[in-house]
């Protein structure tokens, strides 16, 4: 639908600290040395490349009851939202598409929220083996990065604690402007979230079921059909197989085909609602060899570039007509 040349902001938030493994800080660097800014140029979009933001280290960071490296984690998330405020809202002046590339999921908080307060009618679509929905309270390994969704959504505000570090965000979307695809590793507390709050999800079973295309008819009936909106998408490596992206922290098994992950991004581009996207997840340091870690970043890349309108079909935007013979 947006045949013009349109630009886009990438934007690296290398950080780690949503977890105890280190690596995902270097997800952005391999993204990008795996082509992304010379793809998306050949996209016809003119690219603006903020870098990467330089995250403040906080050495003095005692856990909160099991949540780990709070004020880090909450601190990156302010810096992260405040950059995405100013990138969206040059957006909306320029009419820039954006994309973001951050690295662990509990920046999902910061990218998301930042977005939102531009954008407060957007709606979220979180492709991930992960709900990403516990509690603190219910949290089985303390990691914020399997948290973000449960410090935004309004229906847990009560059921969430003062985390230090967060008191500078309050929860912003409802469970009803969310959908999940590609859920496989439910923990019992999120399991529970997502039946009491009557959220939208696919897991693996479901594209089992229905297939991938009715998947995605049903969430954008589910997300668009009352009022057109921004789409914020928030899009795990992980929600890919294993065998496909095995550089990640918390691979688990059956995941998305590279034609379904495909298929998701090209719907979604196909929307013409694509306002911010996060890529996350990447961790080269887990990769078994650097084969592993350049067919993840790769992977990333043509999930981003179909995100953005690279299409199966090819392109015609530099050949105006078939040139002639004579
Ligand atoms: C588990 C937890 C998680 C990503 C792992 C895992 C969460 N549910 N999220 N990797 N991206 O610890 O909460
Ligand atoms: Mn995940
Ligand atoms: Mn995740
Ligand atoms: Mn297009």
């Amino acid at each position: 639908r947006q045949s013009r040349a349109q630009s886009v902001a990438v934007l690296g938030a290398p950080f780690s600290r949503g977890q105890k493994r280190g690596g995902v800080e270097h997800g952005p660097k391999v993204i990008r040395d795996a082509g992304l800014i010379d793809r998306l140029s050949g996209l016809d979009y003119s690219v603006h490349d903020f870098g990467d933001l330089n995250f403040r280290h906080l050495e003095k960071d005692e856990p909160y009851m099991d949540v780990k490296f709070p004020r880090n984690v909450g601190g990156a998330n302010k810096m992260l939202s405040s950059a995405v405020i100013l990138n969206v809202l040059l957006y909306l002046t320029y009419k820039t598409c954006l994309r973001l590339s951050s690295s662990s999921h509990s920046l999902a908080i910061g990218s998301v929220s930042g977005h939102a307060q531009q954008c407060p009618d957007l709606c979220l679509i979180w492709v991930d083996a992960h709900a990403d929905v516990n509690t603190p309270m219910t949290s089985p390994s303390g990691n914020l990065h399997g948290q973000p969704v449960a410090f935004m959504l309004k229906e847990l505000q009560d059921k969430m604690p003062d985390i230090p570090g967060f008191s500078w965000t309050k929860p912003f979307l409802s469970s009803r402007d969310l959908v999940y695809i590609g859920l496989r590793d439910v923990d019992p507390g999120e399991h529970h979230i997502l039946k009491n709050l009557g959220i939208q999800y696919f897991t693996m079973r479901d594209i089992d079921r229905l297939g991938i295309q009715r998947v995605m008819e049903v969430t954008f009936d589910h997300l668009l059909s009352r009022k057109q909106r921004p789409i914020h998408l928030s899009f795990d490596i992980d929600a890919f197989d294993p065998s496909l992206a095995p550089a990640t922290g918390t691979p688990v098994n059956g995941g998305l085909t590279y034609r379904e992950g495909i298929y998701i991004t090209e719907e979604i581009h196909n929307t013409g609602l694509l306002s911010v996207m996060d890529l996350v997840e990447v961790n080269p340091v887990l990769g078994a060899n650097p084969e592993a870690v350049e067919a993840t970043a790769s992977l990333a890349v043509d999930v981003i570039a179909s995100a953005l309108g690279q299409t199966r079909e090819g392109a015609h935007v530099s050949i105006v007509e078939i040139p002639s013979a004579k």
